[in-house]
């Protein structure tokens, strides 16, 4: 592809998207997700249907910049809270967005009881293995070896622990309809990730039960790399404790 063309691709707003603008570091992986989502969202035609739920994290800039209805909880609590909105509204497409601190440390109860229950809602988890907005501390995500701002010596397994690997824990309960795990370091991942949204969001809307996509993104302010390293170092750390791909397609 040209410069010219990238340059199109990247300066084209997606549908819902309000605003090329953000606040995010250059190279961070959470804007390419947003987009990804808001196309799936539009290409479904869910555009009057969806309703968001976010936590807390950098990710959540996006309830600024999309056309589409979003509320936002105490961290960790979307899937509880989405719960509600999801019972109060059943015709609505109700999904959250969180990061791996908001569902891996701080939510990890509500995301595995929601999906327990298989409430008829997709939530979206934005794995960077870190909290990257309060500056880039060890969740229970961050991979062994990864330094972080409370592991400077690289996540070391017996001293923190081992990552806690949300998507597999999803897939093994009864009232999960869909798991997937995807990327946006590279092109085919991005198109990859975006079909695994769109199967997710179509089925919950559906009715077919509790859905869930992770998505690796990068996070080269967190993991102390240039700009530029960022989509490889994904690919050499985070893909090899987190394999890409749909985990489960149908009940179990
Ligand atoms: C109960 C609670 N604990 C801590 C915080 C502070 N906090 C706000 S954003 C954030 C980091 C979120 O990390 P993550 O969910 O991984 O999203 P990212 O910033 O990496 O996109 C934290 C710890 C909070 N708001 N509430
Ligand atoms: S700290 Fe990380 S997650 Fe937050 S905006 Fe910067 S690159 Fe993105
Ligand atoms: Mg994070």
């Amino acid at each position: 592809m040209t410069e010219v063309a990238q340059k199109k691709v990247a300066s084209a707003l997606a549908p819902l998207q309000l605003s090329g603008e953000h606040h995010l570091c250059p190279g961070c992986g959470h804007p390419v997700a947003w987009r990804i989502l808001l196309e799936a969202i539009s290409e479904l035609g869910l555009e009057q249907r969806a309703i968001g739920v976010v936590g807390h994290g950098c990710y959540t800039n996006i309830v600024q910049l999309a056309d589409i209805d979003f509320l936002q909880c105490l961290h960790g609590r979307a899937p509880a809270v989405a719960t509600g909105v999801k019972r109060v509204h059943p015709d609505a497409a109700v999904f959250t967005l969180q990061g791996d601190g908001d569902v891996a440390s701080e939510g990890l109860a509500e995301v595995l009881h929601t999906a327990a229950r298989a409430e008829r809602i997709t939530t979206i988890m934005l794995n960077n293995g870190v909290f990257g907005d309060t500056g880039g501390q060890m969740t229970a995500a961050s991979v062994v070896g990864q330094r972080t701002k409370t592991s400077l010596d690289g996540r070391d397994a017996e001293t923190h622990g081992h990552p806690v690997p949300v998507a597999e824990l999803v897939a093994a309960l009864a009232g999960s309809a869909y798991v997937a795990r995807g990327s946006v370091n590279n092109a085919g991942s991005i198109a990859k990730s975006k079909r695994y949204l769109k199967r997710a969001l179509e089925l919950s809307a559906a009715g077919a039960g509790f859905t869930f996509v992770e998505i690796l993104t990068m996070c080269p302010t967190g993991w102390f790399l240039p700009t530029a390293e960022g989509p490889g170092y994904l690919e050499g750390t985070f893909e090899q404790t987190y394999p890409l791909g749909v985990l489960k397609d149908g009940p179990r």
